[in-house]
């Protein structure tokens, strides 16, 4: 694992309507991410946030989607700054922030990568585009965007698209997928864990068959989780919490397993509401599994 850490905060909570998730940067920092993964010999930079401020709620007028010139906008600064860690020989660790931030993750990241995979750990597809949107929240299409699918002011982030290949997405986690989304990837082939998947086979299976799936493609695998992937009984801060989810510790399990296998390379964490959560609880759960994803061990 590359031992120097570039930690970018992403207070962006422009993709859905709940208001809080702007605070997941400070909340993960509050959780002590620095000081853990100091303790683990990282060398780690917290560059802060990006600057967000206070803007006007507004809907693009053609598409209807919320926010869209915002998020398009608040996007490029996070690919630039992320793009530069990975100039400087970093590790990029963002903090969102909505899972709309991704985009701009991704468009950061895959400059430096032809055949960059993608892990998707959510509860959600993030495969809608305008056309397929049931909320016009620009959170649930990132996955479609970096895909190069949807509105151009999304997909052209960075001035090029797509910025990965169906081939190259894993999702896991899966249990709230619209009619769209199912389409798409059927019509994509992406390779989709849902949690049916992983009750029938254990995640010890499906992170396995995951890394075998990246290995021989690439050396460089992108790990995108979306807290509302666990369960909301260990994750409660998240907007739009879905039920029967990844317990805490299968987690965990899946974050040792990357880690043993040294294949991911940047990595976010997004959608931790602290208005939403109980005590910071979110936060602590996300900072425990970058523990794990960064090689911490019980013993
Ligand atoms: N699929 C729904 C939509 O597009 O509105 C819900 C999306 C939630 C997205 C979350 C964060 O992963
Ligand atoms: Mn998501
Ligand atoms: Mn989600
Ligand atoms: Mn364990």
């Amino acid at each position: 694992m590359n031992k120097k850490i570039m930690i970018i905060g992403m207070p962006m909570d422009l993709g859905q309507m709940r208001r809080g998730v702007d605070m997941g940067p400070s909340a993960i920092r509050y959780a002590g991410i620095v000081e853990r993964l100091s303790s683990l010999n990282y060398e780690v930079h917290d560059i802060g946030d990006i600057h967000i401020g206070r803007p006007e709620i507004s809907i693009d007028q053609d598409s209807k989607l919320r926010n869209l010139e915002l998020i398009a906008e608040k996007n490029e600064l996070l690919a630039n700054e992320v793009h530069k860690a990975i100039e400087n020989g970093a590790f990029p660790l963002v903090f969102g922030g909505d899972h709309s931030i991704a985009i701009g993750t991704l468009a950061g990241v895959s400059k430096h990568y032809e055949n960059l995979g993608v892990i998707w750990y959510d509860a959600h597809g993030d495969l809608n585009t305008a056309e397929t949107s049931p909320s016009g929240n620009i959170h649930g299409m990132p996955l479609a965007a970096s895909l190069g699918l949807g509105h151009p002011a999304l997909t052209q982030l960075g001035g090029y698209a797509p910025k990965i290949k169906p081939e190259n997405v894993v999702i896991i986690g899966a249990r709230a997928l619209d009619e769209g989304e199912k389409v798409l990837i059927k019509e994509k082939g992406i390779k989709v864990y849902t949690m049916h998947e992983i009750d029938l086979i254990g995640m010890t299976k499906v992170i396995e068959e995951t890394i075998e799936h990246f290995r021989g493609r690439t050396n460089h695998v992108h790990l995108s989780l979306d807290l509302d992937g666990l369960d909301p009984s260990d994750a409660p801060g998240v907007g739009t919490p879905v039920i029967g989810g990844i317990s805490y510790r299968e987690s965990h399990l899946a974050m040792e397993m990357l880690a043993e296998a040294s294949i991911i390379t940047s990595a976010e964490f997004v959608e931790v509401n602290p208005i939403l959560d109980e005590k910071n609880k979110t936060a602590i759960a996300a900072v425990a599994l970058m523990g794990s994803l960064f090689g911490e061990k019980l013993l």
